[in-house]
């Protein structure tokens, strides 16, 4: 006998096939509105047409005289059980049906409850709201302007529409290093609303049992085990007769993050009724109302020295909360980890200040594919630096590589406080310049631009701290971040694994496996990976911020470890040494000194249920939890180039190279998957998805005919590149984690190609989605491009 092969048993490294796959490719998966219970009943939400009005009356009478119609829900009726608001996950407080005032277009105001959903749809149209329509915000500027209306009246101490203001950095030295520049970079934009738009929407499943007094609840949510403390706290039942289910979930990418009024509605309607009440949103809804990202402003500037080193930097940020602050993000950071921007760069000096406003919007902040506001700071972030090398006229590779922490740096502390423990970015960035040919581009580049050909190289790099807590420092509303795994081995060596976190598609059941096939040589086919059940599952925060493979993958690590400990007494006893004799290689325990005497962890598992030594405690099963000693600070490198046609704006991506360093992969081909996955939300982002607002707060572009999916046909092709490997000195593993990367750090990768196409016409900025309108403007008429809101109507 001798140690099995890694790649065989699908352990570590190995590109094993998406287990989970088998049931989605076949239709077999179970999403939540596969789900039918017997009796069940259907809710659908009435919403607002108008972005701020105050409701005088709501008149249900019609809708309760339509057959089929069980309940008709407001906002009063959810008052007398005080439910008519729910808290926050950013200690704000968020209407559930609207009772004064409507906030938002699309807010909610009513729910009816029928036999089926076309009944209740019909029913919603029978009520009648009288609205007094009132004056409209939709930008943090309106916002602040003298006069303006406050939208939060309904809060006791809330003067005007400021949520926060907040600062962070040196200010003093910051001021020092721009009195000491020699140049002064400056550059402002506005990253637009955008929105996750997973094909799954939202939904759930209440269904409340008065015999039993449980309320059983299906639901999409990425956080399963946050969502049953928030049902107990809000709804104040009892925890324990509380049990959230998040079945298959069809994407996620944060917009399943947040708490929805859907959400409560169906639960307070099926105690109400003591039936299963099912919602479900639909396409229309979820792109008006739910989990909306970004919309921030930047305003940034930077100190440099005339050799190109990078002084100081100093940014201000306004951010666009909509109408209740929703954001889901560790409370201490009120702008998210707006603050991780330039992490990756060696800067002496910087100062962030953030302020957040409400505005006539659906509640917008932290979600789509990004580790809080960590998206926003890195398109900053990669922005600047480019408008910072072109108004130094230095060379952007040249650039990054002078003010990049160096190798030899780690640890290294941010100006903004961050501990950054390892990386290779130089590595990085060179191995995507000679991917994507940068020389001979560059000389290509001016060459065709003689002939009034437009070609544009971008770059954009990105680190991301990945993996919240440690829970010294981050909480979500008091509730500490750390993760959990427990593992359960059988006595024939099979295992059943449980974490906390919930994989929305990221493949999770995959991965753990292998992680425990790593750890234990038991093959990964032979371990089954359940999520998202709080009765069944340890304690866990859930799956967003990448933060799974940091925490919870962790666990997994650390209680097969803990397993392992256990399984080497057992082996102890079945050879007949001590403990202390018995090494072990990949699957099996051995005697120091007669290596071919040995024993395979599946003989342990038989071991442990029916010939343990005295006084041990049978079976072969533990729980971890862990607390990670810091974030994972994974690193990207993305270069794009494009050719840009003046005549029409349309731009074509020429070729795209990604560098992404996530410490160990667990599974190639799983994050080759995320890195494509998230490139194309990138690409999306940047080029096509247009979503805003009009001077009257109406939603425009919320339909795929303006908010556009790329398919395989518009999305470029995509070269990767994994040969840079730093491992996560703190991780067990050594890994860290990747789900976002591509989408956090594309973005700025296209947007600076285009604007470099564009050089020598003074063009700074052009605000995402790059549109040929837009491109066409700024090529045209030699002028930045604004998306900022309000836009016409018929834009
Ligand atoms: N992985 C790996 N090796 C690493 C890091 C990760 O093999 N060094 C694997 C993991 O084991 C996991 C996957 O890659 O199977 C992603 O891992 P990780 O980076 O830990 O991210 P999470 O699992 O926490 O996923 C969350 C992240 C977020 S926040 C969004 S948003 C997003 C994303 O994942 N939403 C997604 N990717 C998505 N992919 C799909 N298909 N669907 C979504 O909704
Ligand atoms: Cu910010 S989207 Mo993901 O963290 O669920």
């Amino acid at each position: 006998m001798s140690a099995l092969d890694e790649i065989k048993i699908g352990g570590l490294g190995a590109s094993r096939k998406r287990v989970e796959d088998n049931r989605f490719i076949r239709g077999k998966g179970n999403y939540t509105d596969d789900i039918a219970l017997p009796g069940m009943l259907h809710m659908e939400i009435l919403r607002s047409p108008l972005a701020h009005a105050r409701i005088k009356s709501i008149d249900t009478s019609k809708a309760w005289d339509i057959p089929g119609v069980h309940l008709v829900l407001t906002g009063e009726m959810m008052a007398t059980r005080n439910l008519a608001w729910m808290p926050t996950l950013s200690y704000d407080t968020q209407a559930v049906l609207a009772t004064d005032k409507v906030r938002f277009q699309g807010q909610e105001v009513a729910c009816v409850i029928a036999d089926d959903p076309y009944i209740a749809k019909d029913a919603c149209e029978a009520i009648d709201v009288d609205y007094e329509p009132l004056p409209v915000i939709v930008n943090p500027r309106q916002a602040v302007a003298e006069g303006a209306p406050v939208i939060r009246d309904d809060k006791e101490n809330q003067a005007g529409n400021v949520i926060y203001d907040w600062e962070v950095g040196d200010k003093a030295g910051t001021d020092r290093a721009f009195e000491q520049a020699d140049l002064v970079s400056k550059l402002q934009l506005h990253y637009p609303r955008s929105h996750p738009s997973p094909i799954e929407c939202c939904g759930s499943i209440a269904d409340f049992n008065r015999a039993t007094s449980k309320l059983t609840v299906y639901m999409t949510t990425q956080a399963p085990h946050i969502i049953r403390a928030a049902v107990a706290l809000v709804a104040e039942l009892p925890e324990h007769m509380i049990r959230i289910i998040s079945p298959d979930i069809g994407g996620g990418f944060g917009n399943k993050v947040p708490v929805y009024p859907g959400y409560v509605c169906s639960i307070l309607a099926s105690i109400l009724l003591e039936r299963p009440v099912k919602w479900i949103e639909d396409k229309s809804g979820n792109l008006i109302s739910t989990g909306f990202a970004r919309d921030v402003y930047l305003d940034g500037e930077m100190a440099l020295r005339r050799d190109g080193k990078i002084l100081g930097v100093r940014i201000h940020t306004d951010a666009d909360h909509g109408a209740f602050f929703s954001d889901a993000q560790p409370s201490k950071f009120k702008i998210g980890l707006m603050h991780s921007a330039f992490a990756a760069y060696d800067i002496p000096a910087a100062h962030l200040t953030a302020r957040g406003t409400y505005s006539n919007k659906a509640p917008g902040g932290v979600a789509y594919r990004c580790s809080f506001r960590v998206t926003e700071a890195m398109f900053f972030q990669e922005r600047m630096i480019q408008a910072a090398a072109d108004d130094l006229g230095m060379d952007q590779a040249a650039f990054r590589r002078m003010n990049f922490v160096r190798d030899e740096d780690f640890p290294h502390r941010t100006p903004f406080g961050f501990l950054l423990d390892s990386g290779q970015y130089a590595k990085c960035l060179d191995v995507g310049l000679k991917a994507v040919g940068y020389e001979e581009f560059r000389r290509e580049q001016a060459e065709a631009r003689k002939r009034g050909r437009l070609l544009g190289l971008g770059i954009s790099t990105m680190t991301e701290p990945l993996g919240a807590g440690n829970s010294r420092e981050y909480d979500i509303l008091g509730i500490k971040m750390f993760d959990s795994a427990d593992l359960k081995v059988h006595m024939t060596g099979k295992a059943i694994l449980r974490t906390g976190a919930k994989t929305q598609g990221q493949g999770h059941e995959t991965t753990w496996a292998q992680i425990v096939a790593h750890e234990l040589g038991i093959p990964a086919e032979d371990v089954v990976v359940e999520e998202g059940d709080t009765d069944t599952a340890p304690f866990g925060m859930g799956t967003y911020a990448s933060r799974s493979t940091p925490v919870a993958g962790a666990a997994v690590a650390m209680v097969s470890r803990k397993i392992r400990a256990k399984a080497r007494k057992l082996a102890a006893h079945l050879l007949e040494v001590s403990e202390e004799d018995v090494e072990w290689e990949l699957g099996r325990f051995y005697v120091r000194s007669a290596p071919d005497r040995g024993v395979t962890i599946q003989e342990c598992a038989m071991a442990a249920y029916s010939n343990m030594p005295d006084g041990m405690e049978p079976g072969l099963e533990n729980t971890a939890y862990y607390d990670p000693p810091n974030l994972t600070w994974p690193f990207a490198c993305y270069i794009v180039t494009v050719e840009v046609d003046p005549q029409t704006g349309v731009w074509d991506v020429l070729k795209m190279v990604a560098v992404d360093d996530c410490g160990v992969r667990i599974n190639p081909m799983i994050v080759e998957g995320q890195i494509m996955g998230g490139l194309t939300e990138a690409y999306a982002m940047a080029s096509m998805q247009f979503i805003t607002f009009d001077a009257d707060g109406n939603c425009v572009g919320s339909n795929y005919m303006d908010y556009l999916l790329p398919s395989a046909w518009e999305t470029p092709g995509f070269e990767l590149h994994s040969e840079v490997v730093t491992p996560c000195p703190h991780h067990p593993i050594g890994a860290k984690g990747i789900g976002e990367c591509a989408a956090v750090g594309g973005p700025a990768a296209f947007v600076n190609a285009v604007i470099d196409a564009l050089g020598g016409t003074g063009v700074r900025n052009i605000d995402m989605p790059l549109l040929p309108d837009r491109v066409w403007e700024a090529a045209t008429y030699h002028r930045d491009v604004s998306g900022a809101p309000p836009v016409r109507a018929d834009d």
